[in-house]
Formats: C-alpha cells, sequence, structure tokens
C-alpha cells in the first residue's frame, strides 16, 4: 500500500511489487449515515504473511479517527501512529482483529471519491466510488486490489430523509432502530478487493424485473434513479437483460448473486462503475428516452450497461493483482463489450465506431509526451491510467490474440482463465498464459505489446512477377521513440488480407509454405514478427491489389504504396465493410494531402468520383454510406502533420467536404434528403438509425455548398423533429454555420430542457462548436449561464471538454487565448475536482507540434499552470508529462 502525502510525487513501480504483509479475510461495516457528517465503524479480521515481518500498515486519507481497539482492547495512543495517510498500528498478529471508528463528511467532498452527496442537500442522496483509491477515503484498510475479503455491510440512517439503503452482496435483514431511524443489512458471499465496496442511501424510485439465468437460478434486477428520471430507466433494464444472456451465451458465465442493483448519479467522475451487486451509473449512461437522447447515446447506454455487467467476471470474479495489470480487466472487457455490441446491432459498423476512436483518441496519446504501455512500468496517480491506451488500445489487443486462436479456441482459453483464476486477483501473464495453455500455443511474445508505448507503424510493398506468376507482399515495422523509451522491439503483427484482381474480385490465395488446408482461401492472417519479412503468394494471374490489415487486425498505422485507383477500387469492392470504409478514409487523406500541397488532384478525383458513385447506389446500407461519407476528423488528420496548425487543417477538411458534396451535385443531395425526411420516425431499429445517421450527413453536405438552403432545411428539420437525434443535428448544422437562425434554436433548446441536464449538457457542448475567432467569447459566455457550474463533472466536460477536445480550430486560438482559458480554469476545477481537472489537461496533448507561435503560447500556458502551488498530484503529474514528455 502507498505511503505517500499529496505533494509527494515519488512513483508506484511495477517492478517493486510484493504481495501483501497483511490481509483481510472479512471486514465487518457499520454506517451511521448523515450528509455533513457520517461514522462508519469497521472491523478488520487480520491474516499475516508468516514470510514477512512488516508492520501493520493500513491506508487512510482525510479520517477523523473516533476510536480504534486491537482484539477487544482499546488501544493506547502509542500504540498507533496516522500521518502522510498511512495507520501504523503495534502489536497485531495473525488472527487479531482491528476495530475503528472514524467520522468522514459526504456534502464537503467535492473530489467525487469516497462517500459523497450527488444533488442538493435536501434532495440528493449518498452515494461512494471507490476505484482505484476510494475506500481509503471511507475506513482504513489495505486499500489494494490483491486484498480479498468478505464484506458484512450495515447501514443506520433517518428513514425520512434515507428510505433506501443499498450495499453491494445479498441483502440479509432490515428494520426498525426507534428515533425515526431504521437500517439495513447486506452480505457478499465473494470475496472482494476493497475498489468494489459500494454503498447508496437516499430517495430513490426503481424499476425491478425478475431475471432467471441459464441454470434456473432468479435473479432480482432493480434500476434506481431519482424520481425524475425514473421514467428513463426501461431501455437499460432491457440492455441489462440483453447482456446477461449474451455473457451466459458467449462466455458461459451466469451471475452470482440474488439481486443486482444499478443506480444512476448525475454527479460521477466517469461513465459508471461495477461494484459488486451494486453498479453505479453515471446517469448519462443510464438513462435514454428519444426526446432527449440521441441515437449515439442509446446505443452507449447499451454499451456501458453491458460493459458494467461483463466486468462481473472480468474483473469482479477475476480481479487485478495491482493496478499496473489494469488492462487485465478494461481491455478484455472493452473487447468484450464490442463483441456484444456487434452481435446486437452491425458488426462493421461497430469496428468502424471502434477504429475511428482508436485513432482519435488512442493514437494521439501514444504519439504524444503521455504516452504510455498498456501496463505502464510506474505511475505517479493511478487514476490519471484509465487512458484510452489502457481500455481501447487494451481491446485491440485481446482482439488480437483471439483472433490468433479463432472464436471455440478463444473460449476455451477463456474458461480455462476463469477457472484457474477464480477468486483470485491475476496478471497479464496469467492471461496469456491460460489462454496459450488451452490451446498449446505460446502466446508470451505478446507481452511485448503490453509493455511498449507507441503505436507500431508497418510499411507494405508489393511486387508482382509476372513472369512466375507471384506476388510478393514485404512488410516492415517500425515503433517510433516514446518518453522514456528510445528503443523499440519488434512485436507480433497479425495482418489479415486478402487479393483483388482488378475486376474487384477477391483471388484464392496460395502462400509459399503453406500447408494444404489454408490454401486456396481468399482471406487469410500472415503474421509479422520480425523487423521485416516477405511473403509470395503463388498462381497470381494478374498484378493484383492487396487488402491489408482487414478488419483492422491489428493497431498499427499501416502505409502502403497504393495508387489511388487501387484504394478506389477496395472502396467500391471490397467485401469487408470495414475495410471498403477504410480504403475511402485512406483515400480521402490523400485527398487532403493533394488540397494541402495544390500539385495534383488526384486522389482528390478518386475519392470524390467513388463515393458520387456510390451514393446513387440504392444496395448500399445508409449507416454505412454515412460513415463512408464522412472524411477522417481534424484530430486524425493533424496527426499525419509534422508541424500543425489546427486552422489550417479545418480549412483544409471543409474544402474536402465541399469537393465532394460538388461532385455529388447539390440535387442529388436534396433529393437524397427529401427522401429520408420524408421517412422520419421514432423508431430505433437499425433501418431508422441508419435514417438518421445519413440525413444527418447529407444536411452537413449541402451546409458546405448552399448554407442558405441547409439552414432553411435545419430550421425545418429542428422545428418538426420527433427525436432528440433529428433536433440535435439540425442544430447543430445552424450552429457550425453560423445560421442567423440558430439564435432562437437555441434559446427554444434552453427553454424547452432546462430541467433536463444531459440535454442542457448537449445545450453546452453543441455551442463549443462554433466555428473560428468567436468561440472563446462563447465559452466565456457559457460559463457565466446559472446552468453552468464547477462542480459537475458532466457540465464541465460539456462545455471545456466537448471546446478543447473537439473543435480543435476553435480551442488552439493563433493569440493563445484558447490556452489561457483552459489553463485557469483547470487550476480552479483542480481545487474541487483533480480526477477531473486532470483528464481535462490531457486536452493540451499534441502540443509539441503545433506551428512556432502556437506552440510557445501553449508552452506558456503550461508552464504557469505547472508553476502553481498546491496542484493536485493528479493534475501535477498530467502538467509535468507535458512539460517534459
Ligand atoms: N472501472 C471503472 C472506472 C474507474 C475509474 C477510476 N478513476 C469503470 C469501468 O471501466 O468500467
Ligand atoms: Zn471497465
Amino acid at each position: 500500500m502507498s505511503n505517500r502525502n499529496d505533494a509527494s510525487t515519488t512513483p508506484i513501480r511495477l517492478s517493486d511489487y510484493r504481495a501483501p504483509a497483511w490481509r483481510v479475510s472479512a471486514i465487518e461495516l457499520a454506517f451511521d449515515l448523515g450528509i455533513d457528517t457520517t461514522e462508519v465503524t469497521s472491523k478488520l479480521h487480520l491474516r499475516r504473511d508468516p514470510d514477512q515481518q512488516a508492520p501493520l500498515r493500513l491506508d487512510g486519507e482525510g479520517l477523523e479517527l473516533l476510536s480504534i481497539a486491537l482484539d477487544g482492547q482499546p488501544l493506547p495512543e502509542s500504540a498507533w501512529r496516522y500521518a502522510n495517510q498511512v495507520l501504523e498500528v503495534d502489536g497485531a498478529r495473525d488472527g487479531s482483529l482491528l476495530e475503528t471508528r472514524v467520522r468522514v463528511q459526504p456534502a464537503a467532498n467535492t473530489a467525487l471519491e469516497g462517500l459523497y452527496l450527488s444533488g442538493s442537500r435536501e434532495a440528493g442522496f449518498l452515494l461512494t466510488q471507490c476505484e482505484a483509491e476510494g475506500f481509503r477515503h471511507i475506513t482504513f484498510f489495505p486499500d489494494r486490489p490483491d486484498v480479498l475479503a468478505s464484506y458484512t455491510v450495515t447501514l443506520r440512517a433517518d428513514r425520512d430523509r434515507f428510505p433506501v439503503l443499498l450495499a453491494g452482496g445479498n441483502p440479509d435483514g432490515h428494520g426498525e432502530l426507534g428515533d425515526g431511524r431504521h437500517w439495513a443489512r447486506f452480505v457478499d458471499p465473494h470475496p472482494k478487493p476493497s475498489y468494489l465496496f459500494a454503498l447508496v442511501a437516499g430517495r430513490l424510485q426503481h424499476i425491478e424485473r425478475n431475471y432467471i439465468t441459464g441454470s434456473g437460478r432468479k435473479v432480482q434486477l432493480v434500476i434506481w434513479a431519482e424520481p425524475d428520471a425514473i421514467g428513463r430507466c426501461g431501455y437499460a433494464m432491457d440492455a441489462l437483460e440483453r447482456s446477461m444472456r449474451w455473457d451466459e451465451e458467449a462466455y458461459g458465465r451466469e451471475y452470482d448473486l440474488d439481486v443486482f442493483h444499478v443506480v444512476a448519479t448525475h454527479d460521477f467522475n466517469m461513465g459508471a462503475m461495477e461494484n459488486k451487486g451494486l453498479n453505479i451509473f453515471n446517469a448519462k449512461y443510464l438513462l435514454a428516452d428519444p426526446d432527449s437522447s440521441t441515437d449515439d447515446e442509446y446505443r452507449a447506454v447499451e454499451a456501458v450497461v453491458a460493459h458494467e455487467y461483463f466486468h462481473n467476471w472480468s474483473g469482479n470474479r477475476v480481479t487485478c493483482r495491482d493496478w499496473f495489470q489494469l488492462s487485465l480487466k478494461e481491455g478484455l472487457t472493452v473487447f468484450r463489450e464490442q463483441q456484444f455490441s456487434a452481435d446486437m446491432n452491425s458488426a462493421p459498423l461497430k469496428r468502424i465506431e471502434d477504429v475511428a476512436l482508436l485513432r482519435r483518441a488512442q493514437f494521439p496519446e501514444d504519439a504524444g509526451p503521455l504516452a504510455h504501455p498498456v501496463r505502464p512500468a510506474q505511475y505517479s496517480e493511478i487514476n490519471n491510467f484509465y487512458t484510452a491506451t489502457v481500455y481501447e488500445k487494451g481491446s485491440e489487443l485481446v482482439r488480437m490474440v483471439a483472433g490468433r486462436l479463432g472464436r471455440e479456441g478463444f473460449r476455451r482459453g477463456m474458461d480455462l482463465y476463469f477457472s484457474r483464476n477464480d477468486g483470485h486477483a491475476a496478471t497479464l501473464e496469467d492471461f496469456l498464459g491460460a489462454l496459450g495453455d488451452a490451446n498449446q500455443m505460446d502466446l508470451m511474445p505478446y507481452l511485448a505489446w503490453y509493455a511498449q508505448a507507441g503505436t507500431p507503424r508497418v510499411s507494405a510493398r508489393g511486387h508482382y512477377d509476372a513472369a512466375h506468376r507471384t506476388y510478393t507482399l514485404t512488410l516492415s515495422q517500425h515503433t517510433p521513440a516514446t518518453p522514456s523509451q528510445p528503443h523499440k522491439q519488434p512485436v507480433p503483427i497479425p495482418v489479415k488480407l486478402a487479393l483483388f484482381d482488378r475486376d474487384g474480385r477477391m483471388l484464392p490465395l496460395h502462400l509459399a509454405g503453406d500447408n494444404a488446408t489454408a490454401s486456396g482461401d481468399s482471406e487469410r492472417v500472415v503474421v509479422l514478427d520480425r523487423t521485416e519479412q516477405a511473403f509470395v503468394f503463388q498462381h497470381v494471374h494478374a498484378a493484383p491489389v492487396p487488402s491489408l490489415l482487414r478488419g483492422f487486425s491489428a493497431p498499427v498505422i499501416l502505409e502502403c504504396d497504393y495508387a489511388p485507383g487501387e484504394l478506389a477500387l477496395l472502396l467500391r469492392h471490397d467485401v469487408d465493410g470495414f475495410n471498403r470504409w477504410e480504403a475511402g478514409q485512406q483515400l480521402a487523406a490523400r485527398a487532403f494531402d493533394n488540397l494541402r500541397d495544390g500539385k495534383t488532384t488526384d486522389s482528390l478525383d478518386a475519392w470524390c468520383d467513388a463515393l458520387a458513385a456510390l451514393f446513387g447506389d440504392s444496395t448500399l446500407d445508409d449507416a454505412l454510406l454515412a460513415d463512408l461519407l464522412t472524411p477522417p476528423g481534424e484530430i486524425e488528420l493533424a496527426e499525419r502533420e509534422r508541424v500543425v496548425d489546427p486552422s489550417h487543417v479545418h480549412v483544409l477538411r471543409q474544402q474536402l467536404q465541399e469537393q465532394l458534396a460538388l461532385r455529388i451535385g447539390r440535387e442529388a443531395l436534396q433529393q437524397r434528403y427529401d427522401a429520408l425526411l420524408a421517412h422520419t420516425t421514432l423508431e430505433l431499429d437499425a433501418i431508422s438509425q441508419g435514417r438518421r445517421r445519413l440525413k444527418r450527413r447529407v444536411l452537413e453536405l449541402i451546409a458546405r455548398i448552399d448554407p442558405w438552403t441547409a439552414h432553411t432545411l435545419a430550421t425545418l428539420q429542428y422545428d418538426n423533429a420527433p427525436s432528440m437525434t433529428d433536433r440535435l443535428a439540425a442544430l447543430s448544422v445552424l450552429v457550425r454555420g453560423n445560421a442567423p437562425q440558430a439564435r432562437a434554436a437555441l434559446l427554444h433548446f434552453r427553454e424547452r430542457y432546462a430541467d433536463n441536464p444531459l440535454a442542457m449538457d448537449k445545450w453546452f457542448s453543441v455551442q463549443t462548436q462554433l466555428p473560428g475567432e468567436t468561440v472563446v467569447e462563447r465559452v466565456l459566455a457559457l460559463e457565466s449561464d446559472g446552468a453552468f457550474t464547477l462542480k459537475n463533472p458532466n457540465r464541465v466536460n460539456a462545455l471545456f471538454g466537448s471546446w478543447a477536445r473537439s473543435n480543435p480550430d476553435g480551442f488552439h486560438r493563433a493569440d493563445g487565448s484558447g490556452y489561457q482559458l483552459l489553463a485557469q480554469r483547470l487550476q480552479q476545477l483542480d481545487a474541487i475536482n483533480p480526477q477531473v481537472a486532470a483528464r481535462l489537461a490531457t486536452a493540451f496533448n499534441g502540443w509539441q507540434r503545433l506551428e512556432p507561435g502556437r506552440h510557445a503560447a501553449a508552452r506558456a500556458a503550461i508552464d504557469t499552470l505547472a508553476s502553481r502551488p498546491g496542484l493536485s498530484r493528479n493534475l501535477r503529474e498530467i502538467v509535468q508529462g507535458m512539460q517534459h514528455g
């Protein structure tokens, strides 16, 4: 356990890991709950490791110690010391019982870690957030994930103020206490780490449903929310049931308690939390109704409900030995969630969405000052490592390995992983070991991926030998240096590929040296595990076009010397929906280069022509067409530049879309828009969602070439929209286009949704997407709106997060005003909520490659922030990383 005070940035290192000297077999907790003060009594049943001599040390932060007793005897002050967030106790032995009583202050807890108040003092409720190290804000404990204990939790509180009392585990009685107070007890039969502890208390309403597991056990599913939100929980309940069934069918995993509680809160630092038997959700990922949620939000609710549920096995039953193994549960659970979403919706669209996210969020992280391996070697503040690298790249690593094993092999490996490690705290070696052992395969070479930061670059060169009818594909890999990792090893890179002839047909593959069984298939995987390798395909009758990295078979950047016509061919003919989109993305990036360099328009022409042709193809799925019509985003395009001018990137991307719109033609666009509009519904099925997605994209393209018409259509769409998806799409077109109609629509939206915080977040965030100079002024104006507060993480992210992350042109103002504003707010926010401040500070990522003027301005803002006294460990680690990374 750590022994650090707030001023300390002494890193914790993976190489320093030691098994705990003291464990806790069981903990009995009793809470006397109150909003201003809550008292917590804890009884720890201690076990000592006979091979270690260390004294008993327990983590505890900000606790007021009221009493302490060992084995029934009150301890004199000389027998314990509480300093630097560690309580050291003399005289404990194996089997001792340590009893402490502490006082904490929920209403004063603005960091939303430990026990805190959500909402107002009058109407709000109490809840906890423990991962990663929040439990030490509640009581003294060895607060590390490899200490697994059985929990018995008793809650006592005023019945009127806290009619609902919940904790993880199964209910084990409740009753009255007299003088208006009542109690409830919960017992969790499954030993768990402290980060999975949770309680909730307050005035909440619920919906419930019985679920019968595959083996016939009855489980009560209950979703809790505040009275104004309970009507929006039905979709989450359906999603929960689908998730439970899916995990039984896909992985043979059943739920293991009698009850499963889920609670929604508006005050939460992240998306949701998988506490055992008592999941707690940011309302953003639980509540859904057509009037206030978009289609994307519906899918996010389904995905996050599934993600947290899947953690019950990948995270809770098998947990992490230490926080360096975080991706063991997060990468694996993201992967399982992605599989589930692909099964529930469209697999290619899901893959497109996931890869787009990886490129937008993880590749820049891997290329910037905060780059870190999926299993970091050290950290100062663990909450800073819940990153796209640990989650999204972590999931890609699982996907690669799963792809190597095939569906059945992976299932066999997962069964072995779960059975070997059930009830234990495991490592990534345990994971790869089980998957490998179940398949007689050595997967340890994949550990190199977990240890090495940076995105590998794979370059592919093809050579066709007409005389011998061979096609030689030479693949090589190189991973650029990242902070503190100058030299990189080659990693195993599975490249799934196919070859197309010039008519767009897939060719049978005969790889030299291959065994006969695989020969003749039209798709296969080759593994590049050295710096350079050549793969020779035989009996190839004409120079083929390779389709590489199909389905995005490895998280790398592929560089291939395609001619524009070859990419256009794949965009038209590839049967792999993902690779079809991918060909379009590559071609669009080259079209962007054409516009920037002004030398040729070959790629621009090929891209526009291919898409104009596809636009007229009525067999194409609307949602896929919408994605095909969307070029890579500004962040992704900027990643390709050596020196970045975000305004220039913005202008060029706009021109790219203008060229596309002109090529498709205003008439064709408007006809398509009208046809889609005629089908406007409220339905949530895939076809209706696809129509809305395409309608938005078409409207945005019209706006590039005929703003007046687009704004007229958008105003009508806004006024008549039956769903939030259509309403917000229209509002976004008006705002981004600086349309005169935007003002009235914004006023209307503000009034209509004043009482709906999640909809109000959208009102804030859409306005941060204003183009150009005026956005900093708009952000300042929005800050003084009565609905803005730095205390609510969703609101902070809606305003500052959306601005700094999703509007690069509006954040990176040439005069540095954007950087100064963000740095000032980060300092204020840090005093309220360090986790949210630290995450927002990562918006400075990429500053080193900015053009000289912005580079200097960003550096000045970062340095000024770094020099401020009293920064939290969270924010300081990020800001110093930005400076020195
Ligand atoms: N495990 C939580 C994240 C906890 C973040 C702590 N700072 C949510 C999830 O990944 O499921
Ligand atoms: Zn998770």
